[in-house]
């Protein structure tokens, strides 16, 4: 079987070292030693300022929200995990959803302001793909309109834009750690911000809204981040470096055997952009291709191959969302019609050549 993803982890006595460190210290979560290590240490790998750990991405979500007091109503994509729009609903905020733009599948920086209202407070795009959004774009606008930029960061860990972190750009940036990703702990997320003031007011959030003892200074959530998750992050660092040149690899290899198939679409790469990359996502244009994207995926499970359709379909389909004027197809016809190309091949560090050679053997042979 060839999973879609497989995660990535250090060799296994290591960590029992660590384990055994914690079992002797008893000390399990609320901002323990390794939790502390880990956060300094990942700040510095990721070239940002203030990093506040989470139990997983979409409780970091949800706090960052929370965090710069959004309310009313929020643009954001609707081409992106369900988790990015959860978000917004478990917060009270009205989702409205922007078309995207198909080059990079992110938001499209053009289509934002005819969606501005005076409720909108905020914009909510995602870096999709690890692919980073039109970020100098988007912030004119939100400059303009007085709104807040909260990224949705989670499929870009490391990634840097003209050296310089793409985690930097915006109010807040959400990572997420999850199993499935590039760098994982397990499950755990990460908000990025740039003054130690909201570090503070983030830091109480996620563990009940306490200051001390005593002090509750707002609604918080328990969404710390415990010992076990930052000791395993603490030991990925060391790793993850080689995992990013194995992803580059294999990354290099798709595009090369998959680029010259006629009706398969790759994504684009923007030059200034050093990737970590998250998938391989490709498009299937059916009336080229001569195959549907669906006869595509069952033909390679048959062959064992696991590919997702990140992301089908749109969130703006899911029910508690498809009632919203923006979530009509008529206002995402770009969105539409690539959430029904695209297909997430298999990519993580161990993917031995032979099997993503036999994946695109297998695309290959069912070109008509
Ligand atoms: N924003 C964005 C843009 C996101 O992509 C996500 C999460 C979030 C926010 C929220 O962050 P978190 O709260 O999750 O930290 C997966 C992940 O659960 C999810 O984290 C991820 N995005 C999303 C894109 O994918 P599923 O339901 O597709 O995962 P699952 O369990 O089917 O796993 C996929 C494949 O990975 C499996 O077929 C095999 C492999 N796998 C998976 C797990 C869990 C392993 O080999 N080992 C494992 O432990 O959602």
């Amino acid at each position: 079987m060839i999973y879609v993803t497989r995660p990535s982890l250090p060799p296994f006595e290591e960590f029992i070292e660590i384990l055994r460190d914690i079992w002797n210290s008893r000390w399990l979560t609320n901002d323990g030693p390794y939790h502390k290590m880990f956060e300094k240490a990942l700040g510095e790998y990721l070239g940002v300022k203030y990093v506040s750990l989470f139990a997983n991405g979409t409780l970091a979500l949800v706090t960052a929200l929370q965090a710069l007091r959004i309310t009313g109503e929020v643009i954001t994509t609707p081409y992106s995990f369900v988790a990015t729009t959860h978000a917004l609903h478990w917060n009270g905020i009205t989702p409205v959803f922007c078309d995207i733009e198909p080059n990079y599948c992110n938001m499209d920086p053009e289509k934002i302001e005819a969606l501005i209202t005076p409720r909108t407070t905020a914009i909510l795009p995602v870096h999709v793909y690890g692919n980073p959004c039109d970020v100098d774009r988007i912030q004119e606008i939100a400059d303009r309109y007085g709104l807040k930029v909260i990224y949705d960061a989670c499929h870009a860990f490391g990634v840097k834009i003209n050296g310089e972190s793409i985690l930097n750009y915006g109010d807040l940036s959400i990572l997420s750690f999850h199993a499935t990703k590039v760098f994982t702990t397990f499950e755990g997320g990460a908000v990025v911000c740039h003054d130690e003031k909201m570090k503070k007011r983030i830091d109480f959030l996620k563990n009940f809204g306490f200051a001390d003892e005593v002090t509750v200074v707002g609604p918080g959530i328990n969404a710390k981040m415990n010992e076990f998750q930052a000791a395993l992050g603490l030991l990925q660092l060391k790793y993850v470096d080689e995992v990013v040149r194995n992803r580059r690899r294999i990354w290099d290899i798709y595009q090369q055997r998959l680029s010259n198939i006629e009706g398969v679409r790759l994504i684009k790469r923007n030059e200034a952009v050093s990737h970590t990359p998250q998938y391989f996502p490709i498009f299937i244009e059916r009336g080229i291709f001569g195959r549907s994207r669906d006869e595509v995926y069952d033909a390679l499970r048959k062959h064992g191959i696991y590919p997702r359709r990140y992301f089908y379909p749109l969130i703006s389909q899911f029910p508690p969302y498809r009632g919203l004027p923006s979530a009509s197809p008529a206002n995402l016809p770009v969105a539409e019609r690539v959430t029904k190309e695209v297909l997430c091949l298999p990519l993580y560090s161990d993917l031995p050549e032979e099997s993503v050679e036999f994946v695109c053997e297998v695309i290959q042979r069912m070109q008509k």
